[in-house]
C-alpha cells in the first residue's frame, strides 16, 4: 500500500477546546518543542513527563538537545511546570532521552522512556517517588522504544508493551510491530510475543508503537497505539525538507489475563490530525503521538498526546464508547 486517503478521528473523541494544554510558553526554561509527554495521577495530583527539545543551529531544522520536564496540575487541564529539567540523561554513551510513558504500580511511579545511544535505540524504564530522583532499572538491547508497562502483574510477572525495529528481517523497510513481554522484578525481560503486526491496521502501511500504558476494563486492556502511513508523494510539511509520514492513534482491548491476544481493535484511527495544531506550523505536522490515558471515576477518558511533535494536547472519550469502537474482532 503506497499511500493512505484523508484519514478522520472517531465521532467519540471530543478535543479540548484549550488545547494545547502544554507549549514552550508554559516552560519557564529553554524550550522549542514540548510533546510526547507521559502523564498519570501520583498521590493525589496529575503529573505530566514531557519532551522538551531545544537548541538550534541556524543551518539545520533539527533541536540540538533533548530533556525531560515535569509539570502538576490539579484537575489535569491547567499544568504548572516545574523548575528545570527532572530528567537529564546523557553521557559518553546516551545521547538523550525522550517519549517518556508513566505507570503507577504497588505506589511507585515507574517511567518507561527511549534513549538514543551511540550504538542504537534502547527502551529504559526507570522509577521514582519524588521527580527528583530515578533508578534506571533496565535497558532493552537496541533497536527498541516505546515501551509502556502495564499498572499491575499479569500471571504473577510485570508486564509491557514494546516495539523493537527488526530491519533485514522486515524487508529492508520500516514494518514495526507490537510485542509483549514479562519480567519477575523489572529487570530482566523475556518470553516476548507478537500482539499486533502492521499489517493487522488498515490506517498503517510502515510502523506501530504503543502509546499509552494500558488502561484496565471490564472489557480489556484499553490500549491505545500509534500508526503510521508514509506516502512518498508527501513534500514539505514540517520544518524538514521533506515529511512523508502522518502519525495516527488507534484502539485496541487485549485480554485481561493474556494480553497477548486482541480480543477487539477499531479498523479505523481512534485520532487522526486533523485540528490546526495538528496539521499546520508545527516541526512534523500531521502527527498525533498519544502518550497518557487516564480513566476518570464519571467514565470520562483523558487521552494525552502529542501534536506536530511541537506542543502537547488533550482529548476526551466516554469510556463505554472507545470499548464499543473495539468490539469489531480483529
Ligand atoms: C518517532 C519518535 C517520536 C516522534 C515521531 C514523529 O520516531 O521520534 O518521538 O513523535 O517519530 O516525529
Amino acid at each position: 500500500m503506497d499511500s493512505q486517503p484523508g484519514l478522520t478521528s472517531a465521532a467519540c473523541i471530543r478535543r479540548y477546546p484549550g488545547n494545547p494544554v502544554l507549549s514552550v510558553q508554559d516552560v519557564p526554561y529553554e524550550a522549542l518543542l514540548v510533546f510526547n509527554a507521559g502523564v498519570t495521577r501520583y498521590r493525589g495530583q496529575y503529573v505530566m513527563v514531557f519532551r522538551d527539545d531545544y537548541g538550534l543551529e541556524p543551518s539545520s531544522p533539527y533541536p540540538l538537545h533533548t530533556d525531560l520536564g515535569l509539570a502538576f496540575s490539579r484537575d489535569g487541564l491547567a499544568w504548572e511546570v516545574q523548575p528545570g529539567f527532572c530528567f537529564g540523561w546523557h553521557d559518553d554513551e546516551i545521547l538523550r532521552a525522550y517519549d517518556p510513558r508513566l505507570t503507577v504500580l504497588d505506589g511507585r511511579c515507574y517511567m518507561a522512556f527511549a534513549a538514543d545511544t551511540r550504538h542504537g535505540i534502547r527502551g529504559g524504564i526507570a522509577v521514582t517517588e519524588d521527580f527528583a530522583h530515578f533508578e534506571v532499572l533496565s535497558l532493552s538491547l537496541p533497536d527498541n522504544r516505546n515501551m509502556v508497562l502495564f499498572p499491575e502483574r499479569i500471571g504473577g510477572r510485570y508486564a509491557r508493551l514494546e516495539r523493537p525495529f527488526p530491519v533485514y528481517g522486515r524487508g529492508g523497510v520500516d514494518r514495526f510491530d507490537i510485542w509483549y513481554g514479562e519480567s519477575p522484578d523489572l529487570r530482566f525481560w523475556g518470553n516476548q510475543q507478537l500482539v499486533l503486526g502492521v499489517e493487522d491496521v488498515p490506517f498503517a502501511n510502515d510502523k506501530l508503537g504503543p502509546g499509552a500504558p494500558p488502561v484496565k476494563t471490564p472489557a480489556g486492556w484499553l490500549t491505545l497505539f500509534h500508526a503510521v502511513d508514509r506516502d512518498p508523494r508527501r513534500g514539505k510539511n514540517g520544518w524538514e525538507d521533506a515529511w512523508q509520514k502522518r502519525y495516527t492513534a488507534g484502539i485496541m482491548l487485549l485480554d485481561l489475563e493474556d494480553p497477548t491476544r486482541v480480543v477487539g481493535m477499531s479498523k479505523l484511527p481512534l485520532l487522526a490530525p486533523e485540528a490546526p495544531y495538528e496539521v499546520d506550523g508545527g516541526f512534523r505536522n500531521n502527527t498525533v503521538f498519544p502518550g497518557g490515558m487516564i480513566l476518570e471515576d464519571n467514565g470520562e477518558v483523558k487521552i494525552y498526546y502529542g501534536a506536530a511533535d511541537t506542543v502537547e494536547c488533550l482529548a476526551t472519550a466516554d469510556l463505554n464508547d472507545l470499548i464499543a469502537l473495539c468490539a469489531s474482532p480483529r
